[in-house]
């Protein structure tokens, strides 16, 4: 579906300023280099009214989320002790009934204390079984019509949660009507999202794919929360995807009072709102593209192996926009078993476990960029050895 008015004003006119070509889906990896995929458009845009930059492009959910879904939070282990410290967080709420919307494995969800009743909700299940089996879960995406068969299943919730969930929904209305059914007066909504500044300064452009439908600012949330009856009062910003924000929602009750955060970050995204701030990562995106293929053709030059570092969705778009396939990168190593003898989207890279490289290559490219120091600590080896990493963005560096 080709979107021409705005997922969240309705109203508003979309105004493009990034076609990043036609790709596959970036959680679908094909089980033999031979697999036809099918490809969609890649276009981004902006809302000339209430600024919200969206794909245009929209992938149905049921395409999207089969059964070959392909990404579990836990198999980035060095992630482990975020989600630890998020759940000490959220328990100084004193919730005595959690949910957790797109739980996906558990990663989150499976950190609370067992006198806290949490149940979690995803669309994916694969990932689902690794929940813990005490925790009551759902196999669905949530929606308005999912939130009363929760509610009428376990009650409503004193926290809800949803993390790295709401760039991927299409009808963000009902999501937020759905967060009002599973919620009482005092309940607390905390939102994770990628945020748009870090994507525009760090010219983050391969978080542009068809899972993500939207790209947040805090304006753009009050816009879309206030308007159905929630309130934000505290932002945090945090490390993860590169830069997100984690917000957290009232439904007005006088137990959370705005906090100074809120006004400083609205404050500090006026030029979210410019045109001239999103159109101007098209050149930068373009450069990267050219010194980055360039980099790597360099690089893999008889006998140096050159090889992939995290097969992440992200690298869909930027392997397939920059044109590195095969002939650049000999494999790609990832730890979630669930893509390791399969291929990458598109570039049809074959995705290897860790252990089991050839050889060490000479130098990766850093898929997972997001992890870098987790990673080059991971590493210190292969560094140490003379082993190089290429890191994509902010720009092409050698490390
Ligand atoms: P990671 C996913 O994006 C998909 P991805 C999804 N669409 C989304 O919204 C975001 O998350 C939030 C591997 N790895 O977290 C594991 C190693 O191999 O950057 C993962 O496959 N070795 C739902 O996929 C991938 O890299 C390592 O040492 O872009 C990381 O994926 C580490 C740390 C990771 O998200
Ligand atoms: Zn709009």
């Amino acid at each position: 579906m080709y979107r021409t008015k705005c997922g969240l004003c309705q109203t508003g006119d979309l105004n493009q300023f990034l076609d990043l070509g036609q790709t596959p889906l970036a959680d679908r990896f094909p089980a033999t280099q031979f697999e036809r995929e099918e490809l969609f458009p890649l276009r981004v845009a902006m809302c000339e009214r209430c600024k919200l930059v969206q794909l245009q492009d929209i992938v149905p959910d049921d395409v999207l989320y089969s059964g070959d879904y392909a990404f579990y939070t836990g198999a980035s282990k060095t992630h482990n002790p975020y989600w630890s410290l998020y759940a000490q967080e959220i328990e100084e709420f004193a919730p005595k009934k959690l949910l957790e919307i797109a739980c996906n494995d558990g990663s989150l969800l499976n950190n609370f204390s067992r006198d806290l009743y949490t149940v979690g909700i995803d669309p994916a299940s694969g990932p689902l079984q690794y929940v813990n089996s005490y925790i009551p879960t759902k196999n669905a995406a949530f929606t308005a019509k999912t939130a009363q068969e929760l509610a009428s299943e376990h009650g409503q919730f004193d926290v809800v949660i949803a993390n790295n969930v709401l760039a991927h929904v299409s009808d963000m209305e009902d999501f937020v009507r759905g967060l009002s059914v599973v919620t009482h007066r005092d309940s607390v909504v905390v939102i994770e999202v990628q945020y748009l500044a870090d994507l525009i300064t760090g010219n983050q452009f391969d978080h542009f794919y068809h899972e993500h439908r939207s790209f947040f600012s805090v304006r753009t949330l009050s816009r879309l929360f206030t308007a159905l009856g929630f309130t934000i009062f505290h932002v945090k910003r945090t490390p993860a995807q590169g830069g997100s924000i984690r917000v957290f929602l009232s439904k007005g009750s006088n137990k959370y009072p705005e906090m100074d955060t809120v006004a400083a970050t609205k404050a500090g995204e006026a030029w979210l709102d410019e045109w001239f701030s999103v159109e101007s990562m098209v050149g930068r995106v373009d450069h990267i593209r050219d010194t980055l293929l360039d980099m790597v053709e360099s690089a893999n030059v008889y006998p140096n192996v050159v090889a992939g570092y995290g097969a992440t969705a992200k690298s869909c778009t930027l392997l397939n926009y920059c044109g590195i396939g095969q002939n650049e990168l000999c494999w790609v190593v990832d730890t979630t078993k669930w893509k390791q003898g399969r291929f990458t989207p598109g570039t049809k890279i074959p995705v290897l476990s860790p252990q089991n490289e050839p050889t060490k290559p000479d130098m990766y490219l850093l898929l997972a960029w997001n992890y870098l120091s987790a990673i080059l600590w991971q590493e210190s080896m292969f560094t140490a050895n003379g082993g190089k990493f290429i890191l994509p963005l902010p720009k092409p560096v050698i490390l």
